[in-house]
């Protein structure tokens, strides 16, 4: 059964294999693909019940892709999508996330040199072959080179950032739960720890009927290739190169099996230390007494947790890191959870160019998500393209008030997102600065200046009065472009003494500060924001992977300024 997501995923393949196709990312039916995404996105989940006439009807959506649409509804297939996979290889496509290589130069990569995939491409700068080409010389494909090895594509172990591989995941999860046969389903490994990136997918399900399930597994639409089909695992590759490994358990299982799973392997080696001093075992299938040879916990997590007398452990904070210590001794700490969430400080309106959504929109969605306060954080006049004159944000500001009156349960406060110059200063004057309830300054350009540099420009954002708190820290993105370099404990210790809080950005593509950052932080006594920067609706979800992202780095409510009821936050952002 094709779900509304399935129908996003083949519109985002279709627009990413035309832009190479077409050699143009502004092209008229890369635009006719981005608009029907725009409107199925609008849509509720019976939008997969629509005929290709009511597709048609919809906003956006031309005849010729809600042909596409409907074909792919009807049958799980997309002729045109075969027929782009066939011609632009999941290897190839993947050049194109190099830094330095975008569509255009893959396309030539291949017509010039032959250049199919990554070996291809790494044997062509061996031989030093790219800087023949017209255009190109030794600097492009020096960073060319560079961009392989700070991506770590180098080698076999390729990873995926995890921004690719989790919509493919949380589609494969919601397909499972719908079997018949299916009681639960987990997923694990290092996507469930939340980890930026990822070699395979690890899923458990638990069932009565595992042949059933297995059948069921090879049949779906996303399996490409099958690499091993049994009754207990069943791993393939999807058509984008992602490995999935589906182990099936029985329900009395289903705990060990995900705890296993799960992992890290320097987690689970720690675990079954402790199990071992306690005279048991831990594997896969559940914790058992050796001397009894009973099976003392296997149905679940906490069970097992439970029986080793072990506080059960976030699965972020599955990394070795010192947590099963902590949880033996009672000491972990308990760390911020999506609950203690009230409020999102980090929103855009359609008022920024990238916005996809109306104030109204944004608002009521944040509403209906229960947070008790928002800030909307339109880009700065120095952002290129996006970036919102000060009439106009006079004029937001003027419609938040008007607005506001009507959502007496939503506090809406009129913040902006502030471009942080390469000299450290920010947007606008001081005195209209001054006007806002709330600012997040970031960094969104200047990528490759030295770190001293970085650093200085950091710090002086953050001495600017009006400037509460750094967006996405590093800039990265991940999988695309390394973070800006910058010494980490000169840039916290000026966080805690300005009393900037550091953002924690919940978008997939970010994860920004990384864990290592908030755990250094935390030690330096700063304060951190977890926010989604939503440019849509469909996008305040990222608030869970923000948090999730907090908890790999054991940060906790206290120190979490959108945890706070608004009261406290407004005095903290007066007196700091
Ligand atoms: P990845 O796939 O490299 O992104 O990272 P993981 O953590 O998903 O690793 P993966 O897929 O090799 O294995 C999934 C989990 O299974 C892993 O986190 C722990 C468990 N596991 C796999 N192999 C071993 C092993 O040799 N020893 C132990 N203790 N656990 C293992
Ligand atoms: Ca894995
Ligand atoms: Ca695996
Ligand atoms: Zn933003």
């Amino acid at each position: 059964m094709v779900t509304k997501r399935d129908i996003l995923s083949l519109l985002d393949e279709l627009t990413e294999l035309t832009i190479l196709d077409e050699g143009d990312p502004q092209s008229f039916r890369v635009r006719a693909y981005d608009n029907a995404r725009r409107a199925i996105e609008g849509q509720t989940d019976r939008v997969v019940n629509m005929s290709e006439k009511e597709l048609v009807a919809l906003k956006g959506i031309g005849k010729s892709t809600a042909a596409k649409i409907t074909q792919f509804v009807l049958t799980g297939r997309s002729e045109k999508l075969e027929s782009l996979r066939a011609d632009y290889p999941a290897e190839f496509v993947r050049l194109t996330k190099i830094p330095g290589i975008g569509p255009k130069t893959a396309r030539r990569l291949r017509d010039e040199l032959n250049i199919h995939d990554l070996a291809g491409l790494e044997a062509a700068l061996d031989q030093q072959l790219l800087r023949n080409l017209p255009g190109f010389g030794p600097g492009k494909e020096e960073k060319i080179g560079r961009g392989i090895d700070q991506l770590g594509l180098r080698g076999k172990e390729q990873r995926f950032p995890i921004s690719e591989a989790w919509p493919v995941a949380t589609a494969l999860v919601d397909t499972l739960e719908s079997l018949p046969e299916v009681t639960r389903v987990q997923l694990c490994g290092s996507l469930r720890r939340l980890r930026e990136t990822v070699a395979d997918l690890d899923v458990v399900v638990a069932t009565y009927d595992p042949d059933a399930v297995g059948e069921h597994v090879i049949s779906l639409p996303i399996v490409g290739e099958i690499l091993g089909h049994g009754s207990t695992k069943t791993s393939f590759v999807t058509a984008a190169g992602l490995q999935v490994d589906v182990r099936v358990v029985t329900p009395d299982q289903f705990g060990a099996a995900a705890q296993y799973f799960t992992g890290s392997k320097a987690h689970n080696v720690s675990v079954r230390q402790v199990a071992l001093s306690q005279g048991m075992t831990l594997n896969e299938y559940g914790l058992t007494n050796v001397e009894t040879g009973d099976v003392v916990a296997s149905a679940t997590e906490k069970d097992i947790y439970r029986a080793l007398g072990l506080e059960w452990i976030p699965p972020p904070m599955r990394e070795g890191t010192g947590e099963v210590e902590a949880a033996a001794a009672g000491r972990l700490p308990n760390v911020v959870t999506l609950t203690d969430i009230k409020g999102d400080l980090h929103d855009h309106t359609d008022r920024s160019g990238d916005g996809r959504a109306s104030l109204e929109q944004m608002i009521v969605a944040v509403q209906e998500h229960g947070f008790e306060y928002v800030a909307i954080t339109d880009h700065g006049i120095n952002l290129t393209i996006n970036g919102v004159g000060r009439a106009e944000m006079l004029k937001q500001r003027q419609e938040i008030h008007e607005i506001q009156d009507r959502f007496p349960d939503l506090r809406i406060l009129h913040g902006c997102e502030l471009n942080i110059g390469v000299e450290g200063t920010v947007d606008y004057d001081d005195a209209f600065l001054a006007g806002f309830d709330w600012c997040v300054a970031s960094v969104h350009d200047g990528f490759d200046r030295p770190a001293a540099e970085q650093t200085i420009r950091l710090i002086t954002a953050m001495q600017n009065p009006a400037v509460n708190a750094i967006g996405h820290l590093s800039g990265r993105m991940i999988g695309r472009r390394p973070g800006i370099a910058f010494d980490t404990e000169a840039v916290l210790e000026a966080a805690a003494l300005t009393g900037t809080a550091i953002e924690i950005n919940g978008a997939l593509e970010r994860l920004d500060a990384t864990p290592d950052v908030i755990r250094a932080g935390i030690d330096l006594g700063v304060h951190f924001v977890i926010s989604t920067d939503s440019h849509h609706p469909s996008e305040l979800c990222r608030m869970e992977w923000g948090v999730a992202n907090a908890q790999r780095g054991w940060l906790t409510p206290e120190r979490v300024l959108n945890t706070w009821p608004l009261d406290r936050l407004l005095d903290w952002i007066g007196s700091a």
